[in-house]
């Protein structure tokens, strides 16, 4: 199907009900709650998960607003412990680099308070791993048509936002690893040429003894300025 096609402008009625404002400050107020229980994990378990959790997960970051609606993306939702195996073994390698000089001395030193390094366990701990690939224009690779896509890493990058904040709520915990460079895992996933990787996010549960560094979030008014 092909969903990305130029078209004409073809409105439909949207009357969403109008929430009673009450009913919508209490909603909001939860979610502004349960939202700051977030913490990105680093050490899952590796209990498997229901999918239905992540593939509806997967539904909710497909309901992203997109550049000219052209939803630029694709999940790859990779399970596989071999395939999870040769993902850490690659990503393991470059990080190797970057460790040991290639992000420099600001970069690492910007690091630190998370206690990252070049190991990767949650590669092939967390029981799925969904690696999004950005959709630098679009392909036909039947018939080599091809044409642009617009505000491509802005249409990715609000997806990963809601998909990140629909498994949290579903009760899973999910990291957003940025292996660098990335071009290894379009090989080892058989990825098409118009696709460049995002980001990998292994799912899981956290593991029993999980630790997460003690960071703090900036405060409302530090990030909201009013005029
Ligand atoms: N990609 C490396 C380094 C790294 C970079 C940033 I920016 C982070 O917020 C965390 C890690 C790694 O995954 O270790």
């Amino acid at each position: 199907m092909q969903t990305t096609q130029h078209g004409e402008y073809r409105p439909v009625p949207y009357r969403p009900r109008r929430l009673p404002v009450e009913e919508s400050a209490r909603t909001s107020s939860w979610l502004r709650d349960r939202m700051a229980q977030r913490r990105t994990v680093r050490e899952f378990s590796s209990t498997p998960l229901d999918e239905r959790l992540v593939t509806n997960a997967i539904s909710v970051a497909a309901t992203a607003p997109s550049g000219a609606h052209q939803q630029p993306w694709t999940f790859v939702l990779v399970t596989d412990p071999g395939v999870r195996a040769r993902i850490r073994e690659a990503a393991e390698a470059e990080e190797r680099k970057s460790y040991a000089g290639r992000l420099g001395e600001e970069w690492l030193a910007a690091l630190g308070p998370l206690g990252t390094d070049e190991h990767k366990p949650h590669l092939t701990d967390a029981p799925c791993l969904i690696v999004v690939f950005a959709q630098r224009y679009f392909l036909d690779e039947r018939t080599g048509d091809k044409h642009k896509h617009y505000y491509v890493d802005e249409s990715v990058g609000i997806a990963v936002g809601m998909l990140l904040t629909a498994l949290h709520l579903a009760g899973l915990a999910a990291l957003v690893h940025t292996p660098s460079p990335m071009r290894f895992l379009g090989d080892v996933l058989g990825r098409p040429r118009n696709e460049k990787a995002f980001a990998v996010i292994p799912v899981g549960y956290p593991a029993d003894d999980a630790m997460v560094p003690d960071l703090v979030r900036k405060p409302l008014d530090e990030v909201l300025v009013r005029v």
